[in-house]
């Protein structure tokens, strides 16, 4: 008979296996074919558990487990299933197996809750694709349309509607993936904590209450190609050395900003990227957070005036895209003190906490009650290959969740 952490453990070996770069960590591009690898998995382990499959217009599978009254609205379970390159085989995986977890303790114990429990496995939080993370779930809550998604490209110019199309989801009908609100109990996630925190104070869960807010830009720096022997210094329109400038500055901007504000330049495109050509144009990202909404504008803006000001020097024109912006998001306080009771019942070495990281949870609070528990990663390591979590501090997680949709589905 299989256990809990049996599960967990056969599940994360199993998804870790559709990845891009085998033995480098987990690549999973949406819609690619390794998410199609992971899906056709996901959506055989939700149908031996008995729940209804479906997958929404745009991608996301859905294993609903019915409640005895069925009109009522459901708590959904769930994270990602999308990565960044060479990332970890935990970040969003572990949500998604804790909600098929949860059913199949439920079947175990011969309970069926009076609302319907959905799990689900959400595409493109991670943005890796197509530059905008929370994409699924700013679909699925309404923030986003069709009109985003054939707006939204990838590094080969391809859109998320074009790509999505060569696996039969249609952007076109992105509204019927839209949830309405009163359709919706709760959205609850158990994700690794991706931090040091748990880890180092020997505790076994994280209740968060507050997700960090979040800005993406794209600065697009448009100078001249040269020769690089035959070009004078003073005649150039250099788009890298001028990204160097901004670049080197960003970091001092988000320390002074305080409250932990923190900023990333984690993408980097020259073209035409030759060794002896000046480059003409460079892309690159910048990725803000700040769990204080006016330090987080007051970073963008420092940032949008230092390109002004060095694209002028450097003789280049600059383009500026916020692709995501989302305000700090305080989660539900009555999930909060429901999770913190069932923590103590059950022994639990717990904190409350901030989540320095993003989830699809910051975009569900928009239109239901929401809670997020973290599970410690070992060495606050993620988005890395070496990223882990032992499969039994993820089954005491569910645990956690399991108490948790019990109360909230009345079971
Ligand atoms: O970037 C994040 O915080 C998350 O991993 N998407
Ligand atoms: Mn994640
Ligand atoms: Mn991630």
């Amino acid at each position: 008979m299989e256990t809990s952490i049996s599960r967990i453990q056969r599940h994360l070996e199993q998804l870790a296996e559709y990845t891009l770069t085998p033995g480098q960590g987990t690549t999973r591009m949406s819609y690619s074919e390794q998410d199609s690898q992971a899906r056709a998995y996901l959506k055989q382990e939700m149908t031996a558990l008995g729940l209804l499959v479906r997958e929404d217009a745009i991608g996301n599978i859905y294993g609903r487990l019915e409640g005895q009254q069925p009109e009522l609205p459901a708590v959904i379970i769930g994270s990602h299933f999308d990565s960044v390159p060479n990332g970890g085989a935990f970040d969003g995986p572990a949500g998604i197996i804790t909600g098929l977890d949860v059913v199949a303790r439920l079947r175990e114990q011969n309970l069926q809750p009076r609302y319907p429990l959905e799990v689900i496995a959400l595409v493109e939080e991670e943005g890796t694709s197509f530059g905008r993370g929370l994409m699924a779930s700013s679909v699925i809550t309404g923030l986003i349309g069709s009109k985003e998604l054939h707006q939204l490209k990838d590094r080969q110019g391809i859109s998320a509607a074009q790509r999505m199309a060569t696996v039969g989801f249609n952007a076109d009908k992105a509204h019927e993936a839209v949830l309405k609100p009163e359709s919706v109990k709760a959205f609850l996630e158990l994700h690794i904590e991706q931090g040091p925190v748990l880890e180092q104070a020997n505790e076994d869960v994280g209740i968060v209450d507050t997700i960090v807010g979040i800005s993406q830009l794209e600065i697009k720096l448009q100078g001249k190609a040269g020769h690089a022997g035959t070009t004078p210094m003073n005649m150039r329109a250099d788009a890298l050395v001028c990204a160097s400038h901004i670049i080197s500055h960003i970091p001092e901007l988000a320390k002074a900003a305080g409250d932990n504000t923190v900023a990333t330049v984690g993408r980097l495109n020259v073209m035409p990227n030759g060794a002896n050509v000046i480059p003409s144009e460079v892309i690159f990202s910048v990725d803000i957070r700040s769990k204080n909404d006016v330090a987080l504008r007051k970073v963008i803006e420092q940032v949008i005036e230092l390109t002004e000001q060095e694209s002028e020097k450097f003789n280049i024109t600059s383009a500026i895209a916020q692709p995501l912006y989302v305000k700090p998001t305080v989660l539900n306080s009555d999930i909060c003190e429901l999770m913190k009771q069932h923590a103590s019942a059950q022994n639990l070495r717990f904190r409350t906490m901030v989540s320095g990281a993003g989830h699809d949870t910051m975009i569900f609070a928009g239109i239901t009650q929401t809670g997020l528990i973290f599970v410690p990663s070992r060495n606050g390591l993620s988005h890395h290959p070496d990223e882990w979590t032992d499969y039994a501090q993820i089954a005491r997680g569910v645990d956690l969740m399991f108490a948790t949709v019990k109360s909230l589905t009345e079971c």
